[in-house]
């Protein structure tokens, strides 16, 4: 082929989310030309498609930013704990201009293919708007959580009332007022939706098809003394996230459920239910390994649920019975007292399972809804989704898809690259920390891992990095085992790929602690770059 009159520089990145923005400015600021191509009209990611009511994030704002620069962490002010949406995505506006980082993201544009070129040795990336281009390095900042999952339920066509995916959310306002509103699913985006929209609407029924284990966030709006303070302390909390197990700057617990009392326990559990966010998942560190101990947390949450519910056969149905914590750990303002409203129905959709979606509503086996409004909080196709979105060919025409047998057969090494697809990098990718960790966290060692390397390749001349076989063996093998010591992969949820039905179960995210994750990458490169084929081109022809 010819490369002629087609454009070329040294990296594409796709998505200009937290992870797409800092790969920009990292390759930039080390002289690479970049190109950042972002399917949405403007920057954010997650935060700029997740506007349904009530989103918010469930990390704490303070540690849910990036720390690569001081400047940035002192300029910028959260009003509350939990942020929401609308000041998450101004964050990354400011950010976006802040660095100037605009001027090389071409916004509405989707990359449909990325092939490459095994005589160039260059990705080939075809654009939605029919335009190609080729760079050295294909980087995928798509997130883990970019597929939406829209259940295939017949009729959904001919419904005449609008409907709407929480991942999807239209950008102008809906106004629920005296409106029937339906919502299925109750997973973080449903149990964040569900108590706001319940406030204006009507009527709102909910149709649940699993109940969750979901715990207070108290989210409050921060003083100025505590910000102050934690400008102040912006370089230990700095090291504190990055060298932690999740990201976050909190110490590890290392004590079993079961080695205290009852009445401890209580305590603990109790203390934590009061503080709210991510604290109750913290509480004892075998919540995740011990069925025992598991139980204990399980029945603690279904305990707060029938005293919060007025209605003991509503609150019945909203108690889960899966092992605590297998799906995401939820937090929710005012989710459980939303049941005690007079406008909210329950509908337990594994009694009474959707046969369809009709002109006016939702019929079950049992009995029909008539709805305004039906909003979709179903998630997502995690991990793989996003990227299977894509036509990603390595070498000899192999896809991702192909080579992973569509998420059977998922290998990494280190979730950052895969055998025989050369010179891409993933950023949070399968088998990296990614969702288990604070995100940007994650992102940002990701981002500075791939720039160090691209960096490093440039100065030795390496036109071409591809990952050996047996380094991807050894590392998906190592995920695998760790995961499966954990209840997780117990669980139905879409860490597991549960959720899509026909997906290949299979557990893509590394759990053996963000610290150990960071060394290990951090010794790869000190190796120059150990598990990988470093190639120049003269010795490829
Ligand atoms: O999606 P989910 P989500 N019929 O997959 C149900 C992050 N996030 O968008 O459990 C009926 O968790 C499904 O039922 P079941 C966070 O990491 C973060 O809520 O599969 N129901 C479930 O109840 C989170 O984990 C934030 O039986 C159907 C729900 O839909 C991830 O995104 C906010 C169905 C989907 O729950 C995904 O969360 C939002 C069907 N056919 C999201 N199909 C914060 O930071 C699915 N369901 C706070």
């Amino acid at each position: 082929m010819s490369s002629q009159t087609i454009k070329e520089v040294d990296a594409v990145v796709l998505g200009a989310g937290f992870a797409g923005l800092y790969m920009l400015h990292q390759l930039r600021s080390k002289g690479f030309s970049t190109v950042v191509y972002e399917a949405g009209d403007g920057v954010g990611g997650v935060w700029y498609w997740n506007r349904y009511p009530g989103a918010r994030c469930d990390i704490e704002s303070i540690y849910y930013n990036y720390t690569f620069s001081k400047e940035l962490y002192e300029e910028w002010t959260w009003t509350s704990r939990f942020p929401e949406q609308k000041e998450i995505l101004q964050y990354l506006n400011y950010v976006a201009d802040r660095f100037q980082l605009r001027e090389d993201i071409q916004f509405n544009t989707r990359v449909n293919a990325a092939h490459f070129d095994e005589e160039l040795n260059k990705w080939l990336i075809d654009l939605n708007d029919g335009q190609q281009v080729l760079a050295k390095y294909f980087i995928t900042g798509i997130g883990c959580l970019s597929a939406a999952n829209i259940p295939k339920i017949e009729g959904l066509q001919q419904f005449n009332g609008k409907w709407y995916h929480t991942g999807h959310w239209p950008h102008e306002q809906v106004d629920f007022t005296g409106k029937r509103v339906g919502i299925i699913g109750t997973g973080s985006s449903g149990i964040q939706a569900i108590p706001v929209i319940a406030k204006v609407a009507k009527h709102l029924t909910v149709f649940q098809r699993t109940p969750q284990y979901t715990i207070p966030a108290r989210n409050h709006p921060y003083d100025d003394g505590f910000i102050k303070e934690t400008k102040q302390n912006f370089e230990m909390l700095k090291q504190a996230m990055r060298n932690s197990v999740s990201g976050t700057p909190f110490a590890q617990n290392h004590q079993s459920a079961m080695e205290d009392s009852d009445v401890t326990r209580q305590e603990v559990f109790e203390n934590a239910w009061t503080q709210g966010g991510f604290a109750f998942s913290t509480t004892y560190h075998d919540l995740l390994t011990n069925e025992q101990s598991n139980e204990q947390a399980a029945e603690f949450i279904r305990s707060k649920i029938k005293q919060i519910v007025k209605n003991p056969a509503i609150a019945e149905k909203l108690c889960p019975t899966y092992m605590y914590g297998t799906k995401r750990q939820v937090l929710d303002s005012d989710y459980f007292e939303t049941y005690n409203r007079e406008n909210v129905l329950l509908v337990d959709v594994k009694e009474s399972p959707i046969k369809k979606i009709t002109e006016t509503g939702i019929q079950t086996i049992d009995k029909h809804f008539d709805l305004d409004i039906i909003i979709f909080a179903t998630g997502y196709d995690g991990m793989t989704g996003p990227l299977f979105k894509i036509d990603i060919q390595g070498k000899d025409g192999v896809t991702l898809k192909d080579k992973w047998e569509d998420g059977a057969s998922v290998q990494t090494y280190l979730g950052l690259t895969t055998a025989g697809f050369p010179n891409l990098f993933m950023i949070t990718g399968p088998e990296s920390p990614s969702v288990l960790v604070n995100m940007p966290i994650a992102i940002e060692q990701h981002v500075e891992w791939i720039a160090q390397c691209i960096d490093y390749l440039r100065k030795h001349d390496i036109d071409v990095m591809e990952t050996k076989i047996e380094a991807e063996e050894a590392w998906s093998k190592h995920c695998r085992e760790i995961a499966n010591g954990t209840l997780y992969v117990k669980g139905d949820s879409w860490y597991t790929g549960a959720n899509i039905a026909g997906k290949p179960r299979s557990f893509l995210i590394y759990l053996g602690g963000f610290d150990y994750y960071t060394k290990r990458c951090n010794e790869v490169a000190q190796n120059n770059y150990e598990g990988f084929k470093l190639m120049k081109l003269k010795s490829i022809s």
